[in-house]
């Protein structure tokens, strides 16, 4: 039955780590990806970590799902650049003359979902839809490669259209060919707030749009990295999915904090519920933003708020306190799920418990866990996950294949354990092998989730 209020809180949808997870240094502003630029890197134990980060996710009790990787290297890009002939010798062309094209036409960058898409829940969208608008990625030429597979792969996911409107990405150049108005990275700069903690898709929430610059190019924007995501690509999200402008706070993201490698706003900032928990220096006019915020939520907002005493912009930018998930747990209690690389920090550890310590603060329960092959390139535990707000019945109507259980997680590993390299250096890029060895996974990685063929080489 059709809008039944019973809650389920989100679904996260974390990304598959690809068979061709690699350290290729593709993203300038990245810190973590320049540093690691042509170490050796580990497909196996990646996407075993992803698959154990779900795995804990989900067994505290908050519902899991996976979206599949992409198909890499793609082929279809290489041919785009004009190399022609069997796919194999396209690989060896590209290896040959234009190896940083092969790179980026290899990158496992899909694994991180934050970027997959922006997710409007039924309860604020217009017309009482769940809507997601795919990002473009257009800042990073390896990214830019992601959008039209992550339309197919989320229709495929979400295909009932009585219930879920996925849309395109924004167009990703303006008339002339030149950069146009819209660059959008997802997610990751988006945090949708609820008056209270257990708030999942039923109740309307208050969007928190976080922007780099405006393409217009009024206001401050970064010096030395790019500013990603724009206030008219947030702008046209919102006004696309029919989000109410009295439900949307705009905030700009510190160009002194971009610069310093906050590439993306969920590398500075987590919301859940109603708390935020945010760097002092996350935002421009901060003060100006969390009231607002708090306006819009009826005077409900919680924030903790973590100061350069304790943690400096640099140091959340080396351990990715912020791009912790903040998760409701059954109890309505939160939890927070850090990377492995928080636990040496001291200032983020008395940042953590001074919240922990907190009566007040809902946030009771603080785990880490190991993504190390994930964070190597810049991406934390949020950067896997793609948040969808779902009622139960729009919980139904997603392809049971991609939500977690006990079973499809063995199953999972195990596919992993078959197809996957212990290492990979950027050079073996090269190698034929890998296409097909890649091809094989992803093939029978449909049947397993019962996605239906959603790949170019499965046409
Ligand atoms: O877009 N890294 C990704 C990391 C994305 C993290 N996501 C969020 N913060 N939500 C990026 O910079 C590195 C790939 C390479 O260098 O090979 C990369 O794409």
């Amino acid at each position: 039955m059709r809008g039944r209020l019973r809650r389920v809180p989100e679904v996260n949808f974390d990304g598959i780590v690809g068979p061709t997870h690699n350290y290729a240094g593709l993203s300038r502003g990245n810190v973590a990806s320049a540093r690691h630029r042509g170490e050796t890197s580990r497909p196996r134990d990646a996407a075993l970590q992803g698959l154990a980060k779900a795995a804990a996710v989900a067994r505290l009790g908050v519902a899991q799902g996976w979206i599949p990787p992409q198909e890499r290297p793609h082929v279809p890009t290489l041919r785009a650049h004009g190399f022609s002939g069997d796919d194999h010798g396209v690989v060896a062309a590209a290896a040959r003359d234009a190896p940083h094209l092969l790179a980026q036409a290899s990158s496992a960058s899909a694994m991180w979902t934050a970027n997959a898409a922006t997710v409007t829940p039924s309860a604020d969208a217009g017309d009482g839809r769940v809507h997601f608008t795919v990002a473009n990625l257009r800042a990073m030429p390896h990214r830019a490669i992601e959008p039209p597979q992550t339309l197919r792969t989320l229709r495929a996911i979400f295909p009932d259209e009585s219930r879920f409107a996925v849309h395109e990405a924004l167009p990703a150049s303006g008339a002339s060919g030149a950069p146009g108005p819209f660059g959008d990275e997802g997610a990751a700069n988006h945090t949708r707030l609820t008056r209270d903690a257990r708030s999942g898709g039923e109740v309307p929430g208050v969007h928190l749009f976080a922007f780099g610059a405006q393409a217009g190019g009024a206001g401050p924007r970064p010096a030395r990295y790019p500013a990603r995501q724009t206030l008219e690509a947030s702008r046209a999200i919102a006004a696309r999915h029919g989000i109410a402008p009295a439900r949307c706070v705009w905030a700009q993201q510190h160009p002194a904090a971009i610069d310093q490698g906050v590439f993306h706003n969920d590398v500075i900032s987590v919301g859940n519920g109603h708390v935020l928990l945010a760097h002092e220096h996350a935002f421009v006019d901060q003060h100006r933003v969390l009231d607002d915020l708090d306006a819009a939520l009826g005077g409900a907002l919680r924030v903790v708020t973590v100061s350069s005493r304790d943690v400096t912009v640099r140091d959340a930018v080396e351990t990715y306190l912020f791009n912790s998930q903040l998760l409701t747990l059954p109890d309505g209690t939160m939890a927070l799920v850090m990377p492995g690389e928080c636990a040496a920090h001291a200032g983020v550890a008395r940042a953590v418990q001074a919240m922990l310590d907190d009566p007040a603060c809902p946030v009771k329960r603080a785990v880490h866990l190991d993504v190390r092959e994930s964070m190597r390139n810049g991406g934390g535990p949020a950067c896997l996950r793609l948040r969808v707000p779902l009622t139960t019945d729009e919980l139904a109507a997603v392809v049971p294949g991609c939500l977690w259980s006990p079973d499809r997680h063995a199953a999972l590993e195990a596919w992993v354990r078959r197809h996957y390299r212990e290492t990979l250096v950027p050079a073996e890029l090269a190698d034929p092998r890998l296409l097909d060895e890649s091809r094989t996974a992803l093939d029978e990685l449909t049947r397993l989730l019962g996605t239906g063929p959603i790949y170019e080489f499965q046409r």
